[in-house]
């Protein structure tokens, strides 16, 4: 796995790259994110994550243990993250793919044909979750 991608690449190299997407809460890191993230990092080679905002959360009917920025931060020091944008609606995953050329978006499979209308846009892959581990299970623990 290379290290996180240099966002000061030129315009070749950077036309190039085969973008990926994916959006969540990420609330509490754990190793169910990581698993998702990693095979998401391995379909391309720069992966962008749509991090929902403590606001979006509320319209998504879900609260994060964690505010925004601390999930953020999180996310940022993950080696095959290699950028992190606030997702703040459920419409701009169609902007976003146009914005960054994505060419593949990836959902863990509790998603699974939810995002088919994107594939007029770019590949969309559904993988499979990890089984008995979830954010609301930790805070459980809290
Ligand atoms: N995930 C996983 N295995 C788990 C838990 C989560 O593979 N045990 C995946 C989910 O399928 C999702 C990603 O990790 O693809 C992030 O999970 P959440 O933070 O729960 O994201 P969610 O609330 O599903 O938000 O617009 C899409 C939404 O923002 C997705």
């Amino acid at each position: 796995m290379r290290k996180k991608v240099d966002d000061r690449v030129g315009p070749a190299k950077r036309s190039r790259r085969r973008v990926v997407i994916t959006y969540g809460t990420y609330d509490m890191l754990h190793v169910g994110h990581i698993n998702l993230l990693r095979r998401a990092r391995n379909l391309g080679d720069y992966l962008i994550v749509g991090l929902s905002t403590d606001a979006f959360n509320t319209i998504k009917h879900k609260s994060a243990y964690q505010p925004y920025a601390h999930r953020r931060r999180l996310l940022e020091a993950l080696r095959f993250v290699d950028k992190v944008v606030p997702e703040r609606c459920w419409e701009q995953k169609t902007r976003d793919i146009k914005k960054f050329k994505a060419s593949v978006l990836v959902m863990g499979d509790d998603w699974k044909g939810e995002f088919d209308s994107l594939k007029k846009l770019c590949r969309v892959v559904y993988l499979k979750r990890t089984p008995s581990i979830s954010s609301t299970q930790l805070r459980a623990l809290t």
